[in-house]
């Protein structure tokens, strides 16, 4: 992509109303731009780590066996009656009537619709268990949406359901996506605490927020030092995770603690999902029951999986950024690679800067060519704001002897190389 041709109004002062680096890199970049509070029109650079994002988890959820639907975000308040949530879930919530006065809600979560969906066709234990996710963006009229993205009322939510005939059942497949979990947080670059939670509005008797660490995080809590020398990679990690100690701040009494003091650390955190199981919560008001083999019919045992989508954006500047900008990990960033012509009235270099452009776009890598006319300091200067992972740098050696200056944004290393080496090194 040419910068002369792609929609990315960057700005130069800091927006005063932002609290924390993520909102504020997030409107400097030019990632979003905020339509009313809490709501946000997502830019075309914003919206591509958005969407490397989905990608992960759609491959990761595909892995474990889940499949992808699509809900509408406006459901029937009818619903919401049987379940009993319609008026317990509060203010959170944004209802509204059709024209044929018909009560109607723009979903803050799907609990209720795909119960329903789920009981139209699954009627025997044949046809589970089954894990039925979506991507879907979400509202809840959140009395102080603040922190950009972080906790907005239109966010984007991964949401999955699990259906099974029996809570061992049941139990599997929330261990299932817990370690699930744990896989996609670990290919963001980011390391996830799995804390034992309270269920809130969707309710149940098993639950595990996941926690990154950051100091602008809105949780507070304690973990054991262990969890930051796990091996995530490790499939049988998952004994040891389970084992280790994480609490909130309010649930963590130093009395009872399992663990010494020595052993613990304090850290704000950044709720980045959330799982639950609740057996027969909204199966039973909703009359979702499957034949058992013995032909008894029974509630199906259910669980809810939930990822801040939109808020991991903001979640992976958090945990990546330093003065200058943000620093994607390479798996989530916008685009790989971006050029910087430094000479750009010298023809030559023109040339040499639009052929790297090609050979780069040939070899598949995805890049964003600073083709403009900015002196090369603002160049820089917007390069290391917007956080791409390398920057290749045309220059005075580039026309004389065809080597390009390389950048790595993570560290502010630096080397110079040749094209192709840079293209070989890429690849590996
Ligand atoms: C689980 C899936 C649920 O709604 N029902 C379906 C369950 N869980 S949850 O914890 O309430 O939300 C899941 C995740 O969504 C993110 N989130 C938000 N992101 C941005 N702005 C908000 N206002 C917001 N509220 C929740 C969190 O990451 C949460 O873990």
């Amino acid at each position: 992509m040419r910068l002369s041709h792609f929609y990315l109004p960057t700005q130069k002062e800091t927006p005063s109303d932002a609290q924390i680096a993520s909102h504020r890199l997030m409107l400097k970049a030019g990632m979003v731009y905020q339509s009313s509070a809490g709501i946000y029109t997502w830019l075309p650079l914003g919206l591509r780590v958005l969407r490397k994002i989905e990608n992960i988890i759609n491959e990761e959820m595909d892995a474990a066996g889940c499949q992808e639907v699509l809900m509408p975000t406006i459901q029937s308040a009818e619903l919401w009656q049987k379940s009993g949530r319609l008026d317990s879930y509060g203010k959170e919530m944004l209802k509204f009537k059709d024209r044929h006065d018909r009560e109607l809600l723009y979903g803050p979560t799907n609990e209720e619709l795909i119960t329903e969906v789920f009981s139209q066709h699954i009627k025997s234990y044949r046809d589970i268990p089954k894990n039925l996710y979506q991507i879907q963006w979400k509202f809840r009229d959140e009395i102080r949406p603040r922190f950009g993205v972080m906790r907005g009322r239109e966010f984007l939510m991964k949401d999955a359901y699990s259906f099974d005939i029996d809570y061992e059942g049941a139990k599997k497949s929330y261990w299932r996506m817990y370690q699930t979990y744990l896989k996609i947080f670990k290919r963001m670059g980011l390391t996830a605490i799995p804390v034992r939670a309270d269920s809130g509005a969707i309710g149940g008797d098993m639950s595990h927020e996941f926690q990154i660490l950051a100091p602008a995080g809105e949780s507070s809590l304690y973990y054991e030092v262990a969890f930051e020398s796990l091996d995530f990679d490790d499939p049988n990690v998952m004994d040891e995770v389970v084992r280790l100690y994480a609490a909130v701040d309010e649930k963590h009494d130093p009395q009872s603690c399992p663990v010494p003091p020595h052993q613990l650390k304090q850290s704000k955190g950044i709720e980045v999902g959330h799982i639950f199981y609740f057996g027969s919560k909204y199966s039973e008001p909703l009359g979702a029951k499957v034949m058992t083999p013995s032909g008894q019919l029974v509630n199906v045992e259910m669980g809810s999986y939930g990822i801040g989508v939109s808020r991991l954006v903001g979640a992976i500047i958090e945990a990546n950024f330093d003065g200058e900008g943000i620093k994607w990990p390479d798996p989530v960033a916008p685009f790989q690679v971006g050029i910087v012509n430094a000479k750009t009235h010298d023809p030559k270099a023109v040339a040499f800067a639009d052929a790297v452009y090609e050979k780069l776009k040939e070899a598949g890598v995805e890049t964003l060519y600073d083709d403009t006319d900015e002196r090369p300091g603002a160049k820089f200067a917007n390069m290391d704001l917007i956080g791409l992972p390398w920057q290749v740098i045309v220059g005075a050696k580039a026309v004389e002897k065809g080597i390009i200056e390389i950048k790595r944004r993570s560290d502010g290393t630096r080397q110079e190389l040749d094209l192709t080496s840079f293209i070989n090194q890429l690849a590996a």
